[in-house]
């Protein structure tokens, strides 16, 4: 079991995304990660398992070598690909099964910002704990997220930066979203934010990962007790 493990993480460290991938050349015909990870949910090792010491240990390396500069951006993005094709499979290990939602919960990565792995990880896990999730996509300036606010009164709103450049757009769009809905709850993520910089730009909340977004919603909106 561990070794299927440690083998989904070196496939998205390698960008093998699946058997037919002609990348890496000295891995040519072998199990890619899609192949890997189905393999992993059939033996019934836990979708949390897979994704956290699988898959993220797996970025986690590559993302540690492009900041040394030892691999490049088309490298990074064969790892991004390799790692967004495993989704739909541990999406559905992660659904409840539960069919009222717990609200609407809109996600989108700021403008001038195209990181989308950790947003579509948010998404996937709010939506496998019951909430109805409304993707903006990657590069969403304030208005879009203003125009889905006034298209879903009393959702949630999700936002990701990963560049410290974009962290000032998230400001704005903040601003934008509080001005028309003083109420909103507005949770932020992303590797270089914090709950310092959440409490400047004025969102409710700072989320280091899916999970504790997910806990501070249920406690803020006491769903848990639902
Ligand atoms: C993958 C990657 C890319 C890929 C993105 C592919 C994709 N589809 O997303 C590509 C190659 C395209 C890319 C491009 C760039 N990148 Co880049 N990239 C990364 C890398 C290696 C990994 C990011 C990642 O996906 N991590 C894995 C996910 C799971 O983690 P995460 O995003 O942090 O999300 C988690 C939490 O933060 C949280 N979370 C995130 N968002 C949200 C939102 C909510 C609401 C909540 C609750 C939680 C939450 O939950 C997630 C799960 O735990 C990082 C380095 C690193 N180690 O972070 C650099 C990094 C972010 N990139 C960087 C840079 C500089 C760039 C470029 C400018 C490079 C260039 N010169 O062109 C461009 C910018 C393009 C743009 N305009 O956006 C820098 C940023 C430096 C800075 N401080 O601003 C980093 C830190 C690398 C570095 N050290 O230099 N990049």
């Amino acid at each position: 079991m561990e070794n299927l493990i440690s083998r989904i993480a070196m496939c998205v460290e390698r960008g093998k995304i699946n058997k037919n991938s002609p990348y890496p050349k000295d891995m040519l015909g072998e199990d890619g990660v899609e192949e890997l990870v189905q393999q992993a949910l059939a033996m019934g090792i836990p979708a949390g398992k897979i994704l956290e010491e699988g898959l993220m240990r797996g970025m986690s390396v590559i993302g540690k070598k492009f900041s040394k500069n030892e691999v490049f951006v088309p490298d990074v993005l064969m790892s991004a690909r390799a790692m967004n094709i495993a989704m739909p499979y541990l999406k559905s290990a992660f659904e409840t099964g539960e069919t009222k939602h717990k609200g609407v919960f809109i996600i989108g990565t700021v403008q001038g910002d195209l990181h989308d792995i950790g947003k579509n990880l948010v998404r996937m896990m709010m939506e496998g704990v019951g909430w109805k999730v409304i993707d903006l996509g990657v590069d969403t300036p304030p208005e879009k997220f203003l125009q889905a606010v006034k298209e879903n009164p009393g959702a949630v709103v999700g936002m990701s930066a990963l560049l410290t450049t974009t962290m000032i757009n998230m400001g704005r769009a903040v601003k934008v979203l509080k001005d028309e809905n003083p109420n909103i709850i507005i949770v932020v993520g992303g590797a270089p934010l914090t709950q310092d910089f959440c409490d400047k730009i004025g969102a409710d909340k700072y989320c280091p990962d899916p999970q504790a977004c997910i806990e501070y919603l249920d406690e803020k909106l006491n769903l848990s007790r639902n």
